[in-house]
């Protein structure tokens, strides 16, 4: 069993891996790492919350998922497969084997499935919904598809010039994060102050975290970069355009893979769940239309 420190020496070095894949083999600072590392710790424990068919954290069917990176949405298909099981998605009680039976449903039903595994997940307009998040090979594999929806392709997101400034704080990443859609929080954007509330939930939640990362690097270095560089690999995505839900947008914002506490507080199903829906858009409409 690895100590703490040896834990976040194995997942520092993976992060780097997966960093120098995504970045022509740059090396982060080693302020970045721990920012980073802080994200992936909160979203998904950096891969050891989805440790795949074996409940076992190290193994080869490990789905090496860090940040709670999203795939894609189901298509009409694959909702009409679950529809049909009578599978409806939940974040309460029991989610994990709810998407457990809608991944072996739709295993059963011979639909070519994607480079990913299905987990319950929920925003504050939309519910609970079933969406298929990322799996990998390997830890670097994971760590470097986050590093690249975290920072966006060629570091274009401002979480990324976030990671590269010494000075870069939790409250400024998690403002990045929030704006670039990489998570929703479970407060209602809607409502006044509810969006600056998400972002200070999760900043609080990663300044929790950061200073227990940063301890677990003390002595840490980056290793000598492999030459050649690993060859990057990231997680082949599905381009076809899914048949996605109305409210639904065809790339579901990734992250934040945390049960609320008073998930649907919406309606589930049916027409009370447009007439839901309706009004959310009837209220944004009026709040532009009185700008
Ligand atoms: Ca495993």
């Amino acid at each position: 069993m690895a100590t703490t420190a040896e834990r976040w020496k194995a997942k520092a070095d993976a992060l780097v891996d997966g960093w120098r894949a995504e970045y022509n083999g740059e090396t982060p600072s080693l302020h970045a790492v721990v920012l980073a590392l802080t994200v992936a710790q909160h979203e998904t424990h950096c891969g050891d919350s989805w440790p795949g068919p074996d409940g076992l954290v190290g193994t080869a069917d490990d789905e090496n998922n860090w940040g709670a990176t999203t795939l894609r949405a189901l298509n009409a298909a694959e909702r009409a497969v679950l529809s049909a099981a009578g599978l409806a998605p939940t974040v309460g009680p029991g989610h994990n084997e709810r998407a457990k039976a809608a991944m072996a449903a739709l295993k059963l039903s011979g639909l070519p499935l994607p480079q990913g595994v299905i987990h319950c997940d929920s925003s504050p307009r939309l519910g609970p919904y079933f969406v298929y998040f990322a799996a990998f090979p390997t830890p670097w594999q994971g760590a470097q598809y986050f590093i690249h929806l975290l920072c966006g392709k060629g570091g274009k997101r401002q979480a990324h010039a976030v990671l590269l400034d010494q000075a870069g704080s939790e409250q400024q990443l998690a403002t990045a994060m929030y704006n670039a859609g990489y998570y929703t929080g479970f407060n209602d954007p809607r409502l006044p102050g509810g969006a600056q509330k998400n972002i200070d939930a999760y900043a609080g939640a990663l300044r929790a975290i950061s200073p227990g990362v940063r301890a677990g690097l003390a002595g840490w270095s980056s290793r000598p970069a492999v030459v050649p560089a690993p060859p990057p690999s990231p997680v082949v995505i599905d381009e076809t355009p899914p048949v996605v839900p109305a409210d639904m947008p065809a790339t579901p914002p990734t992250g934040t893979y945390i049960v609320p506490p008073s998930a649907a507080a919406s309606p589930k199903s049916g027409w009370a769940r447009l007439l839901w829906l309706l009004g959310g858009w009837m209220f944004d409409l009026l709040k532009r239309l009185k700008k």
